[in-house]
């Protein structure tokens, strides 16, 4: 319980609304989390794993698999506020609907309040959230993904600042009802996933699962964070963190930022297969900067915990995300197996049976896929083998270099150096992916700046300004930026890079140009390695498929310009004009 007016008036007035059968305030202990999974298992809802220690799986419903972007919404005062990237809808008109929603929609349930820390507790760069939910798969959850407790109670006292985060599954209970074993939720028309950036408010309904309903992570982490962090001077970014060290011992951090699927939390757990180097994890999602004293950017993970899409993780792929998962943790829509583990697709090892995500008897013979393509794995960050010892510093740790990139099959070479940060800013906000299932061809490149394009709670142009506005404060104290493509094909469809542990070749060349103690050559897109740039030692890669990885193709580019532009013609006048005077020094350059 707690002493803070703010909170306790909210508590109540959001019990008054929601009419749940009882309150409980969550302490983030043990006890509680054995608690809550022993009754989610005695309803059903939970399949114990017994060849996990201490872990569970669920099945969501299946109208309830993943987040909702077309439900979710950035309720600013104008529409302007939230700009052509984002679901806009009047936040007047919004609470109405959704306080008819709300209106004893947790009768029935328990109303959890958790208390929660995004960052280590007391951190300056930390904020405190607290989540109202009637979901104990949310607390369970939030156990893991956040730091839940009364030292977060205590951290608040009695006038401190939260972020109010309400969330409902959207499914009463009449009176005598229960779930059992079924996931409750909220037909798609009556999902809504709201943000209210003036107010630092969030209100989620219908939804149980993931950034749908653990409003820590992208709802409070990056859509409203970002909104503060531009009104405060810092960032909160769709980035992954990572140390990597040097064999003379020298630490390197670097934060990344890509698109789903394009192997972020492989990067984040990386094994690096270059000699005597060193890699270790802080976060695989989201980081969190501000200038420290010292005038450098310093980062924290908010998370506490890995929520990791399982299909396609295995020992080939991410070895430290398969050690992470193999106790404590929570599985959401994989596969059972007859012997009481989870399986999934591409995990590595065979399956030929068991019980698939939507619970009934499956087979690999049937074709069909076993788990849920977005199928989770919830597992605290402290079990990852390769978690970094600084990952807690409530300082943070200074970031050397930011790293940008997306899927592309063609044109985009392996790595590029950007000039200097604006040019820096200028690749962040032209990231560009090809779908993966689509056909080669350029037209259906989706931008997406920053990987924030789902994430930023305002309007993008600005949130370019603010990306200009803190080079302009760190001087030289700013990271070097890059730029990276590790998924080029040739002209047969053949991958020309290895990837995943390889991928230290090219980290271990930004490090060395942060030091100036490796060359580059100048082109009109930013600066590449020449081939004796990169250690490519033990590497068998053929000499063309080397060229043919950082070759910079003038026309190929010169023809993606006008879409560049299209997309850059969606902000207005709110496009930062630094940002076209890169694009046209860039026209410049390739015509020259
Ligand atoms: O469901 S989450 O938002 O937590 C993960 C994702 O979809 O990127
Ligand atoms: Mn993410």
């Amino acid at each position: 319980m707690t002493n803070n007016r703010k909170l306790k008036e909210w508590v109540a007035e959001i019990e008054a609304l929601c009419q749940p059968e009882q309150v409980y305030w969550c302490d983030g202990s043990r006890r509680e989390y054995d608690e809550l999974m022993a009754q989610m298992k005695a309803c059903g809802l939970a399949t114990p794993l017994p060849k996990r220690p201490n872990s569970v799986l669920f099945r969501s419903d299946p109208s309830d698999v993943a987040r909702v972007e077309d439900r979710t919404y950035i309720a600013a005062r104008t529409q302007a506020e939230a700009g052509p990237t984002n679901n806009w809808i009047d936040p007047a008109e919004l609470k109405t609907t959704m306080k008819g929603l709300y209106n004893g929609c947790m009768r029935g349930r328990t109303l959890y309040v958790i208390p929660f820390s995004m960052g280590p507790v007391g951190s300056p760069i930390a904020k405190i959230g607290i989540e109202i939910t009637d979901s104990p798969y949310v607390v369970v959850n939030m156990h893991i993904m956040t730091r839940v407790g009364q030292k977060v109670i205590e951290t608040l006292g009695d006038d401190g600042e939260f972020i109010p985060c309400l969330h409902s599954v959207g499914k009463p209970l009449a009176p005598g009802e229960s779930d059992g074993a079924k996931w409750p939720c909220a037909p798609i028309e009556q999902k809504y996933i709201a943000h209210f950036p003036e107010e630092h408010l969030i209100w989620s309904y219908g939804s149980g699962y993931g950034g749908n309903a653990l409003l820590g992570k992208k709802c409070l982490a990056l859509r409203i964070a970002s909104k503060i962090a531009a009104e405060e001077g810092w960032m909160a970014e769709h980035m992954l963190i990572l140390r990597l060290t040097s064999p003379a011992g020298k630490a390197y951090h670097l934060a990344a930022a890509f698109p789903s699927a394009c192997g972020k939390t492989n990067l984040a757990m990386l094994q690096p297969t270059i000699e005597g180097w060193k890699c270790e994890c802080i976060g695989d999602d989201i980081a969190w900067m501000k200038i420290g004293p010292d005038g450098r950017l310093r980062a924290i993970n908010p998370e506490a915990g890995f929520f990791g899409v399982a299909p396609g993780t295995s020992e080939a792929s991410n070895p430290m995300a398969m050690a992470t998962v193999r106790k404590n943790s929570i599985f959401t829509n994989c596969v059972l197996t007859p012997d009481g583990d989870v399986w999934w697709e591409d995990m590595g090892v065979p399956c030929q049976e068991g019980i698939d995500w939507k619970g009934r008897p499956w087979t690999a013979a049937s074709g069909e896929k076993g788990a849920h393509p977005n199928a989770r794995f919830t597992a605290p960050a402290a079990q990852c083998p390769v978690i970094c010892p600084a990952w807690e510093d409530p300082a943070g740790v200074p970031i050397d270099i930011f790293i940008f990139g997306g899927r592309r099959t063609q044109v985009v070479p392996l790595v590029t150096e950007a000039f200097d940060w604006d040019h820096g800013v200028y690749l962040g906000a032209s990231a560009a992916s090809e779908p993966t299932a689509a056909a080669l061809d350029v037209k259906a490149l989706r931008y997406d700046p920053f990987a924030m394009l789902p994430f930023c709670g305002y309007h993008m142009g600005d949130y370019f300004a603010h990306w200009l506005a803190m080079g302009d404060r760190l001087g030289a104290q700013a990271p070097k930026i890059f730029y990276v493509n590790w998924f080029r094909k040739d002209a047969g469809g053949r991958w020309l890079w290895p990837g995943f542990g390889e991928n230290s070749r090219v980290l271990k060349w930004m490090c060395e140009r942060v030091d100036n103690a490796v060359g580059a050559q100048e082109t009109p897109i930013g600066s590449l390695p020449q081939p004796q740039d990169l250690d490519l030692t033990g590497l068998d890669l053929a000499s063309q498929d080397l060229a043919e990885l950082l070759k910079v193709d003038r026309s190929a580019w010169l023809a993606e310009l006008p879409q560049i532009e299209a997309f850059f013609a969606k902000f207005g006048d709110r496009l930062p004009a630094r940002l076209r005077t890169q694009l046209d020094a860039m026209r410049t350059r390739l015509n020259a």
